[in-house]
């Protein structure tokens, strides 16, 4: 029903993207996709990279008029670093020497031995993390439609290394943006970003922790009827599929093991004839299906592998020990993995929320969501009733 697919080489001419099976007629504001784009390229932490890029959305097919047609969408992203490294990466003429080393905890060694590859940047161009630029562009699409229908997606870094922020129930937005970690607390911010400098310092990278909140969900996405429908299942497995992600959890998440029943679940009430719950553990999904609440995501991802003091590995074309290759990187992405996540999030949810609304335009769209709303305050006055 709907689905997506990227493709491009972190140093290729460009990454291209197909979305398909977005309604037809919803109005795109392009500055607002460039915009994400640019966040993604932010961060405290960075490396050169994101001097050269300066990531736009190009259309190609899909969209007239700002408005979607209803056809696959196809869009471009391109890499102005390909410009620099052309003789390199040249589809069709490209070749220079072989990478040898593998980075643990990279993609370069089990890629190089599943795909044959004798150079490990065969296997590196696509593994890299420039791919998220073009997860993040079809998020950024997707974002529009979920807004139109209510749903808003958020994300902050909860944690860097040691550092970790305080709990919270509510931030704002711009206390986000304002911090280069995209932490809104000034305090642990402060103290992230000089983990980074001693990181950098030190040669090593650091990984961390970002919490992605959802609003505006409507009751019922998701589903119990099979394992491969239930929301917490697609949602982390959209994270899970993120380079670096090495744990996903919902609501209380892994803390959940240690807690009695009486103080792991969210109680019912009512509040002038309103079903309210007394907290959100549950992360808004009981039973695989969002059940009203705001969905509440962390994410923990690893530090990443290129370290510039390299870490022991071999030779692959001489069998002999060597440090692991040492290629231009990042010393943290866990700001720029924040934005990843909403894309991966936006992604995830446009599947089964166009399973419960459907529609072929999104006026369509909304006034199924509106019939499924009217609907589902009715049955609620009739059990007031006691019909
Ligand atoms: C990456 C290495 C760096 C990062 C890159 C991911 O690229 P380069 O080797 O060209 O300096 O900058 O991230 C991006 C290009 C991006 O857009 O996020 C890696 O090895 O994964």
């Amino acid at each position: 029903m709907f689905r997506y697919l990227t493709a491009g080489e972190s140093h290729g001419p460009a990454l291209v993207g197909i979305l398909d099976g977005l309604p037809a007629r919803l109005r795109l504001d392009v500055e607002r996709i460039n915009d994400t784009l640019a966040r993604r390229q932010g961060g405290y932490g960075r490396g050169g990279r994101m001097k050269i890029e300066r990531d736009e959305v190009e259309f190609l097919a899909g969209v007239r008029g700002s408005e979607t047609l209803g056809s696959p969408i196809a869009v471009m992203v391109r890499n102005r670093d390909f410009e620099n490294v052309r003789a390199l990466m040249d589809p069709i003429a490209g070749a220079g020497k072989p990478l040898t080393n593998p980075r643990p905890g990279h993609a370069d060694y089990a890629g190089a031995l599943k795909y044959g590859h004798r150079d490990l940047r065969n296997v590196l161009e696509r593994a890299s993390a420039r791919e998220t630029a073009m997860r993040v562009c079809l998020g950024a699409i997707c974002a529009q439609f979920l807004q139109a229908l209510g749903i808003t997606t958020r994300s902050y870094v909860s944690r860097i290394g040691d550092v970790v922020a305080p709990e919270l129930d509510a931030f704002r937005e711009s206390d986000v943006e304002a911090s280069e970690v995209r932490c809104p607390d000034a305090d642990a911010a402060a103290a992230m970003i000089r983990a980074i400098d001693a990181a950098k310092a030190a040669g090593d990278t650091l990984g961390g922790q970002f919490v992605v909140r959802v609003d505006g969900m409507p009751v019922g996405i998701g589903s119990n009827r099979q394992p491969d429908q239930r929301l917490d299942g697609i949602l982390a497995g959209a994270l899970m599929g993120m380079q670096t992600v090495k744990a996903v959890e919902v609501g209380l998440g892994a803390d959940v093991a240690a807690k009695p029943g009486s103080r792991a679940h969210d109680t019912f009430g009512l509040s002038e004839g309103e079903v309210v719950r007394g907290s959100n553990r549950a992360g808004g999904i009981e039973g695989g299906m969002s059940n009203g609440q705001p969905l509440i995501l962390r994410i923990s991802v690893k530090p990443i592998p290129t370290l510039m003091k390299a870490l022991p590995s071999v030779n692959l074309h001489e069998g002999t020990d060597a440090p692991a290759s040492i290629v231009r990187s990042d010393v943290c992405v866990v700001p720029a993995a924040a934005i990843v996540g909403e894309a991966m999030v936006r992604l995830a949810l446009v599947a089964p929320v166009l399973e419960k609304y459907g529609g072929d335009s999104i006026d369509e769209t909304l006034s199924n969501l509106q019939r499924a709303n009217a609907a589902a305050a009715d049955l609620f006055a009739t059990q007031k009733e006691g019909v």
